[in-house]
């Protein structure tokens, strides 16, 4: 008997693939919808895992729920055995316990691949809104857990300020928290500046012992929601397309801040919603 001839052409693209592990925001303009928006504006094929359902419009949060940990571990776990995945991004873990359970996936692949996964931790604790998304536990799961498999993580300045317990309000303590934060958790750290509102929105990574800025002029009066995701989605989305870290980041940053400056804007009784535009 003759060997199988394969159905598929000679020639197949390849196409990128990247996970996120985040939340569903049914508004689409955050989380899981973001991150697919994004991976798939900028070529790659997304997968996700959900760890949460979030009921929300911008601006309020009204009700989340969790996925079990046991379900968003089988997802990620199915997805790693059977996707070539390039690179891993995590956003909304919403508990503890779910934050160690993706901690234990992502340890457990490592263990069947020869590097590890390129993988991306945006640590969401509070929405743009002010919301409180992450249970309040959980950030020493983060630290203990999640942070030290971490490829780079990256920080808002509240969010950098609360792990680090100080206060950030000028580019040298900017400087200052990304070094701590990278020294603390033996990881790269791009620390997002943009609350600090100048003329332009400054982000600072801490790579292998050096320190880039990457600055775009700050685009103004957009009432933003789901930047960080969108940011953490393009940069994960280069990496697994085989960029080096500087250069996921530079443009990365150039598609959030086009991302905002096409943004859509609805109105809507007394509700008034911009959305990012993630289409290229
Ligand atoms: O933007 C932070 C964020 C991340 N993930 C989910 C969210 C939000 C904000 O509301 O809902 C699922």
């Amino acid at each position: 008997m003759g060997k199988q001839r394969s159905r598929r052409p000679e020639s197949v693209a390849t196409v990128p693939v990247a996970l996120t592990v985040a939340g569903s925001d049914c508004s689409a303009g955050a989380g899981i919808q973001a991150d697919l928006k994004t991976f798939t504006a900028l070529g790659v094929y997304g997968l996700s895992a959900v760890t949460c359902i979030v009921a929300e419009v911008p601006g309020k949060v009204s009700w989340i729920e969790p996925v079990t940990a046991r379900m968003v571990r089988e997802q990620i776990e199915v997805l790693l055995k059977n996707f070539r995945v390039g690179a891993i991004k995590t956003g909304l873990l919403c508990s503890a316990e779910i934050v160690c359970a993706v901690a234990q996936a992502i340890q457990d692949s490592e263990k069947n691949t020869a590097r590890p996964i390129p993988f991306v931790v945006d640590p969401v604790m509070i929405a743009t809104s002010g919301d409180n998304l992450l249970e309040p536990e959980a950030v020493e799961s983060y630290k203990n857990k999640l942070f030290p498999l971490a490829t780079i993580i990256t920080p808002n300045l509240d969010e950098a300020a609360l792990l680090l317990e100080t206060t950030i309000k000028d580019r040298k303590q900017m400087e200052d928290a990304a070094k701590a934060l990278a020294k603390q958790y033996g990881t790269s750290i791009l620390l997002k500046g943009g609350h600090l509102r100048g003329d332009n929105a400054i982000d600072l990574l801490f790579h292998h012992g050096e320190l880039t800025e990457f600055s775009l002029p700050f685009v103004r009066g957009v009432e933003t929601h789901g930047t960080g995701c969108t940011y953490s989605a393009a940069i994960t989305s280069g990496l697994a397309s085989g960029f080096s870290l500087e250069q996921a980041i530079k443009r990365a940053k150039k598609f959030v801040t086009e991302s905002i400056a096409r943004h859509f804007h609805w109105k809507r009784d007394s509700v008034e919603i911009d959305a990012l535009n993630h289409s290229m």
